[in-house]
């Protein structure tokens, strides 16, 4: 019987590729936060949310699986990346399977949002076996400056793609699981239209500082301030999903608090993390400040690099790496959810002083539009390029010898 469904999935399966051809040929649809709030609403409307979510979730597949196929083989062909692909290919047929559904039986809305949950929790491991796909390459050839630029570009791509899908997953089977949520009345879905930028900052540095006492046994303090342009001593508010914002904060507040103790081993007083908040009319800045020694600029692109951060799991037992910052995906995927509604996180570092990396969103919900990758030429020439030598010449470690150059 087991082995019946095998064959029989595989079947299903096989037919994935035309589909995918065909929906790789739409772009995907942005959306802002005014109509991820629309879709949630008083005129909420499960069935317009049903009908726009089996169109632009395969589309949004079909645009990323065009790209895990342009991997290079030595990634596509590893174990974990042919699982994500065979993951992929069965979401996307088990939302086709809604196409020719009525949008107004009942039954049908309610099963919807039973494959969504079925499907996001059949991806719930993307990231770490993604990760384990990239061990296995390092494993097994020798790198390449080209397939780490091509890796670098496509799990950028990629991770951005999943964020996207499972907010849409998120909002609709948040918004129609038939309850309302009395407690936070500001929240549709998982964006609170009133998210208080302070709390959220508050929350996160309260759980890295747990983290941090437990290895360190001591934590720096935090000071918190913030300036609000318009509404001056008004807390600061903006429209956004908290759990984002918490995930970058709680990211960046590990990292400033293990360079803050380890650059201060012998030292009994901390410096505090600094951060300051600020509203203006067109950004919301989030600034966070450690004084923690300091990365030199050479090693800060490293710290965004899924290749530099792809170390093998720790064994059972060892305990010679803490768990607080500095492994995994935590700075890359970080600076994806700021650039997901048009954002960003930047690092900026004074080797032998400290850290300041700040958060940028966008402070209006107007111009918090979805950033999307689309699968096209561009993204196509992207993977087949830099094959190329570089413009910029080398610079030679041994001395010039000028003796060369003396005319007779
Ligand atoms: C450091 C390295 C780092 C990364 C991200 C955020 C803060 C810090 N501080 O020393």
């Amino acid at each position: 019987m087991k082995f019946v469904r095998f064959i029989m999935k595989n079947a299903a399966l096989a037919n994935a590729p035309k589909h995918i051809e065909h929906f790789s040929k739409f772009s995907p649809s942005p959306l802002s936060m005014k109509q991820f709030l629309d879709f949630g609403s008083i005129n909420a409307c499960e069935k317009t949310s049903f009908v726009f979510l089996r169109q632009e979730l395969p589309v949004r597949l079909s645009n990323i699986m065009k790209e895990i196929n342009l991997l290079p083989d030595k990634v596509l062909l590893t174990p974990s990346v042919q699982m994500v692909q065979r993951w992929y290919s069965q979401s996307l047929m088990e939302i086709l399977h809604f196409l020719d559904k009525n949008p107004d039986d009942h039954k049908v809305l309610s099963e919807f949002v039973d494959a969504l949950v079925t499907i996001r929790n059949r991806h719930n491991d993307v990231v770490p076996t993604m990760a384990q796909g990239i061990i296995e390459y390092k494993e097994n050839f020798p790198q390449d400056v080209v397939t780490n630029q091509n890796i670098q570009y496509f799990l950028d791509r990629f991770y951005m793609s999943r964020i996207s899908i499972r907010m849409l997953i998120n909002q609709h089977t948040l918004v129609f699981d038939g309850t309302t949520n009395p407690v936070h009345p500001n929240t549709i879905g998982s964006i609170d239209s009133q998210c208080q930028v302070g709390d959220v900052v508050q929350d996160a540095y309260c759980s890295a500082k747990m983290l941090c006492e437990q290895y360190y046994l001591r934590s720096p303090d935090l000071v918190l301030q913030e300036m609000n342009h318009k509404k001056k001593n008004h807390p600061i508010t903006i429209v956004y999903v908290p759990s984002h914002l918490y995930h970058m904060l709680f990211e960046l507040f590990k990292n400033a608090m293990r360079a803050t103790i380890e650059t201060h081993d012998c030292s009994n007083n901390l410096p505090p993390i600094k951060v300051l908040v600020s509203l203006g009319g067109e950004d919301m800045s989030i600034k966070v400040s450690d004084r923690g020694g300091g990365v030199p600029f050479r090693k800060i692109e490293k710290l965004f690099s899924y290749m530099y951060s792809t170390a093998p799991a720790p064994q059972i037992g060892d305990h010679s790496r803490t768990p607080l910052a500095g492994f995994g995906y935590g700075l890359p995927i970080s600076r994806l959810y700021a650039k997901y509604f048009q954002g960003d996180l930047q690092l900026y570092s004074m080797e032998a002083f400290g850290t300041d990396a700040v958060i940028y969103l966008k402070a209006l919900s107007t111009d918090s539009i979805e950033r999307l990758p689309v699968y096209n030429k561009t993204a196509l020439r992207n993977y087949k390029m830099s094959h190329e030598a570089d413009d910029w010449c080398i610079p030679s470690k041994e001395p010039l010898d000028l003796r060369n150059f003396k005319t007779a």
